[in-house]
């Protein structure tokens, strides 16, 4: 390893489910012979992270746990075994930080299906410190023309929006409806179905997620805090008021994965993405067969959804608005976060 690695790094720690985390300073690991070290420079805040630290999932997370899986930085050590990755490259750590590769599932590049998946700051320690463990094989390879703050949330919020995207079918000129539009992945959601080309109606709550999600390109908002009937609101935003092709659910709410099955067009598809806790999906047996609607889950993406997202935003075509502040004020994004009051993201420097 190079002298210029420090033995000691900040970090943000997890010391018991339910929080609060500690600032605080812990070791530098070194990487083993698969995997690479990274000098994180910034990490996107998902709500993923605040679930762990709350502990709203049957999956438990280890402890201590540093969180983090949205983490853009600088290549500092590599391992015996990595022939392709060299110190000074731009590297970036997603959720799932490695996978065994051999299985049914990884076989079929279906890799967030291992059931020996690594999972960044929840399985294996992630993004909120300074120098962080990524698998070789799965560190995103992030192109050196791009900018690691802007480009931090596409590592998380943008592969898994992009997937879940493709996995709805929709395809140009046909509609969308992202519930949770105003939030981390919608924001990110927005600008990748407006890439696509499809025709964007955002969900969400007040004037300031209306106004931004308009910015990224929704060409209809519905206010599911003020709306009398979110259904009919969002049928009628359609051009033949028949209901979207698709609609991405990534609201940290119950409820609409309890109506979106009731708006979505006949032969549509409804992709769950978020992942609110102890929440169920609800359809009624009848419109769901006589409209043969399909109801799916999607999960983050692979090692190629990932490239291609990442293409996507070297491309130029990805901006979606972020704002930053230092590690050591994670605790207070959090608190804004279970408030609901981001619009889009926040991105927190390593080194303040
Ligand atoms: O692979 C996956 N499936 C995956 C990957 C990454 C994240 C899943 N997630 C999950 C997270 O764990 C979380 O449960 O996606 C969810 C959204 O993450 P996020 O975008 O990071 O959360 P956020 O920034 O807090 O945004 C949530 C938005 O939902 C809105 C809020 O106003 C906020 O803007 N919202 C809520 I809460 N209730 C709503 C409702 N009834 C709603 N929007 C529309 N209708
Ligand atoms: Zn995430």
């Amino acid at each position: 390893m190079s002298a210029a690695i420090p033995k000691e790094q900040w970090a943000q720690v997890v010391i018991k489910t339910g929080g609060p985390i500690e600032y605080k300073k812990i070791p530098v690991q070194q990487p083993g012979p698969d995997e690479v070290l990274i000098n994180i420079k910034y990490s996107g805040v998902c709500h993923t992270d605040l679930h762990a630290v709350n502990g709203d999932w049957p999956l438990p997370t280890k402890l201590p746990l540093v969180g983090g899986h949205e983490g853009a930085g600088v290549v500092v050590a590599v391992g015996d075994n990595v022939y392709d990755i060299k110190v000074g490259d731009y590297g970036g750590v997603k959720w799932i930080n490695g996978s065994c590769l051999s299985c049914d599932f990884c076989q079929q590049s279906d890799e967030p299906l291992c059931a020996n998946a690594l999972l960044s700051g929840y399985t294996v320690d992630g993004t909120f410190q300074q120098y962080c463990i990524a698998k070789a094989a799965h560190m995103a390879r992030i192109p050196k023309e791009c900018d690691l703050e802007a480009i931090a949330p596409v590592l998380c919020a943008g592969i898994t929006v992009y997937k879940g995207l493709k996995e709805s079918g929709a395809r140009p000129g046909q509609s969308v409806a992202i519930v949770g539009a105003g939030g981390g992945l919608g924001s990110l959601a927005c600008q990748y179905a407006k890439a696509m080309g499809l025709d964007i109606i955002a969900i969400d709550a007040g004037d300031e997620k209306r106004e931004m999600t308009k910015q990224l390109g929704a060409q209809h908002f519905v206010d599911f805090s003020t709306s009398k009937n979110v259904v009919s609101d969002v049928k009628a935003a359609t051009v033949d008021g028949l209901g979207p092709h698709a609609v991405i659910l990534v609201a940290v709410n119950e409820k609409p994965f309890q109506q979106a099955a009731e708006y979505v067009r006949p032969r549509g598809t409804v992709v769950a993405i978020g992942l609110p806790a102890g929440a169920y999906l609800r359809a009624p047996v009848f419109e769901s067969v006589i409209k043969m609607i399909t109801i799916k889950g999607s999960y983050v993406g692979n090692r190629k959804d990932s490239a291609e997202a990442i293409e996507f935003f070297r491309r130029g075509l990805i901006k979606a608005p972020y704002k930053t502040c230092g590690l050591s004020e994670l605790q207070n994004v959090y608190k804004m976060m279970q408030e609901g009051k981001i619009a889009g993201r926040y991105v927190v420097d390593t080194s303040k």
